[in-house]
């Protein structure tokens, strides 16, 4: 067997879009709805451990509020998760919210090495749409052989279901892939389907612990900016190129 695809996480990996886009756009539904509600970055993070948008808002009113009455909580947090779905594709969009460190460039070397590129995430859809359209253009999601994501299965991460679904259109087996991650319900979710995993924390994910992950870094790098590694063997490696991950593949598999 040998490596065939890369199958990246969304949110948080490949951009710190909970932060800059997420965050931000739940926070203006909340407004725009004449809620009082304005989550903080460090509510946020703790928030961050239930995944999905809808269930998010059901835990925030059923775990956090004293009083807030509403007839159906179900049908209340779909409408205002469609108004935060509108608010974050504006903001991206808006073209300000860049991919993290090294992105682009690995993408570009899986290409030119006939390594497929996946995706496997909770947010839905039209989300990663606008993400990949508006920071790698417009042509950018066909390099992805296929985008599995929040809305096209039954139980989210830390379930496995996202990373199954990916497999099964890949037709790959598991040894046949790495998967990159930022969060440990990311970690969890691809470990259960049997994948191993590349980790970049955020600052959202960084006290988080990833004792069976292939390495954990702090970014991919880049040749003029390496990584700082937090767990794990680098090879001598400063950045995370095709060749680095053959030799990481090889140790694992
Ligand atoms: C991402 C999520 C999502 C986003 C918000 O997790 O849990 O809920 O926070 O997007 P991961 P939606 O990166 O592990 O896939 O509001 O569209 O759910
Ligand atoms: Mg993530």
């Amino acid at each position: 067997m040998s490596l065939k695809a890369l199958i990246f996480d969304v949110d948080g990996t490949i951009s710190n879009t909970e932060k800059h886009g997420h965050l931000v756009a739940f926070n203006k539904s909340f407004q725009f709805s004449g809620l009082d509600w304005n989550w903080s970055s460090d509510l946020y993070r703790e928030l961050l451990e239930v995944t999905g948008g809808k269930l998010r808002i059901k835990h925030y009113v059923e775990n956090y509020l004293d009083h807030f009455d509403v007839d159906d909580l179900d049908k209340f947090a779909l409408e205002l998760h469609q108004l935060k779905t509108n608010f974050y594709v504006e903001l991206m969009n808006e073209g300000k919210i860049p991919l993290r460190t090294g992105v682009e460039r690995l993408f570009t070397e899986a290409r030119e090495n006939g390594i497929q590129l996946a995706i496997a995430t909770t947010t839905s859809l039209v989300n990663v749409e606008a993400l990949i359209t508006n920071t790698l253009g417009s042509d950018a999601l066909s390099w992805f052989s296929v985008i599995g994501a929040g809305d096209m299965v039954k139980n989210l991460k830390p379930a496995p279901d996202v990373f199954e679904y990916v497999l099964d259109q890949l037709k790959l087996s598991p040894k046949e892939c790495i998967v990159f991650e930022d969060s440990l319900n990311g970690h969890v979710a691809s470990r259960k389907a049997g994948l191993n995993t590349v980790i970049t924390v955020n600052e959202y994910t960084s006290h988080q612990k990833f004792d069976d992950a292939m390495i954990v870094l702090n970014h991919l790098g880049e040749a003029e900016k390496p990584f700082s590694v937090i767990h794990g063997d680098n090879f001598g490696y400063s950045h995370v190129s095709i060749d680095f991950l053959k030799k990481l593949y090889e140790r694992f598999y």
